[in-house]
């Protein structure tokens, strides 16, 4: 992983108005920073991010997923520009499980997004590399709020899975766009179904030529399969639309369902409600994998974690009960 220069973290934390201002390079450290491994470079994260806190929270924060090959790159890349053309910065950011593979990551996707990486009004970040799947989502979610503190109002988190790394990301974004093949129906039956569950938009994509026809059949089967699933909340039914990156058609409708879905959510209290929900979520969150490291690390229980994990493996003693003797005995005398 890439550390940031000793001068570039200096200059983020003496003048965050450089990061507040918008200035993309200062936003581009921040998150080097952010996901930096060394523990005083995780002091110096959390002090930033906690000083940012007041200016995060007034993006619309949009997840969107679809398998390898749905038009992901190229309907952001066009929708994108949609929404550069309103007047408003968009930043795009991956959760992508397999980061390390070239082909489809978005780390390849500024050929991809050829425009979009060269606007001023577009921020373009990889997936960080090297890190399990609940490292790359909790990093997110910070390179998240410093964008929103930089001042883009509409962040993008992609990610390409197969269940996991969505509902990583379905936990950390307002709304959830799933996207997906014209004749891509079967999704419903099979092991996509949990996905589509998460989607209050699902879109069909590479609607036009010969595969206009086919993208309508699909629009229709995946409608008629939402309609029988309950709805996630009160004030939206998940809907299909269908949309061509290549011939721009549905490209608008869709930035349309996203204000709605941002100006509904909010009248009713549901965003604000989400987000405490999911901000509490992500402390608790932070408490597993921090204590967990912790534990393991712990000098003063190496012996005796070492005796437990031979004893479970053997089939000698039931895993939870030696999960609690390895508490216990962390926590005696120390409260
Ligand atoms: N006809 C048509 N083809 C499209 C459209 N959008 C994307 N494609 C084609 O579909 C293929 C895959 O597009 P990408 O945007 O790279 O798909 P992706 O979902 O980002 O793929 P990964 O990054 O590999 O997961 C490319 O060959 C595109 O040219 C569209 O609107 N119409
Ligand atoms: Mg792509």
């Amino acid at each position: 992983m890439v550390s940031p220069e000793k001068n570039e973290i200096k200059e983020i934390l003496d003048d965050p108005s450089l990061l507040l201002n918008g200035d993309r390079r200062a936003l581009a450290q921040a998150i080097t920073l952010i996901e930096s491994s060394r523990d005083d470079h995780r002091d110096v994260a959390e002090g930033l991010l906690n000083k940012i806190m007041p200016n995060t929270g007034e993006s619309i924060r949009v997840g969107i997923s679809g398998p390898p090959g749905v038009g992901k790159s190229t309907f952001i890349e066009a929708f994108g520009q949609v929404v550069i053309g309103h007047g408003k910065k968009i930043s795009v950011l991956a959760v992508d499980p397999s980061s390390s593979r070239s082909g489809g990551s978005i780390l390849g996707d500024r050929t991809r997004m050829p425009e979009l990486s060269r606007s001023k009004d577009a921020f373009i970040r990889p997936s960080p590399s090297g890190m399990a799947l609940g490292g790359v989502a909790r990093r997110t979610r910070e390179a998240m709020l410093l964008c929103e503190a930089a001042g883009f109002e509409v962040i993008f988190i992609e990610t390409v899975g197969v269940g996991q790394s969505e509902h990583a990301v379905s936990d950390m974004v307002d709304m959830f766009i799933l996207l997906t093949q014209p004749g891509g129906g079967d999704d419903l039956q099979g092991i996509k179904r949990g996905v589509v569950e998460l989607a209050d938009l699902v879109v069909v994509t590479k609607s036009d030529g010969e595969l206009e026809k086919v993208s309508l059949q699909t629009q229709a089967d995946y409608a008629a399969g939402l309609s029988l699933l309950r709805d996630k909340s009160t004030f939206w039914s998940p809907k299909v639309l269908r949309c061509s990156a290549q011939s721009g058609v549905g490209i608008e409708m869709i930035w349309e369902e996203i204000k709605s879905f941002k100006e509904k959510s909010h009248k009713t209290g549901d965003l604000e409600a989400k987000r405490r929900h999911q901000s509490v979520a992500w402390m608790w969150r932070e408490v597993q994998s921090m204590s967990i490291l912790r534990l393991k690390n712990e000098a003063k229980l190496a012996r005796l974690s070492e005796e437990l994990e031979q004893a479970v493996g053997q089939g000698l003693i039931e895993p939870g009960t030696a999960a609690r003797k390895i508490l216990n005995t962390f926590f005696q005398g120390q409260l």
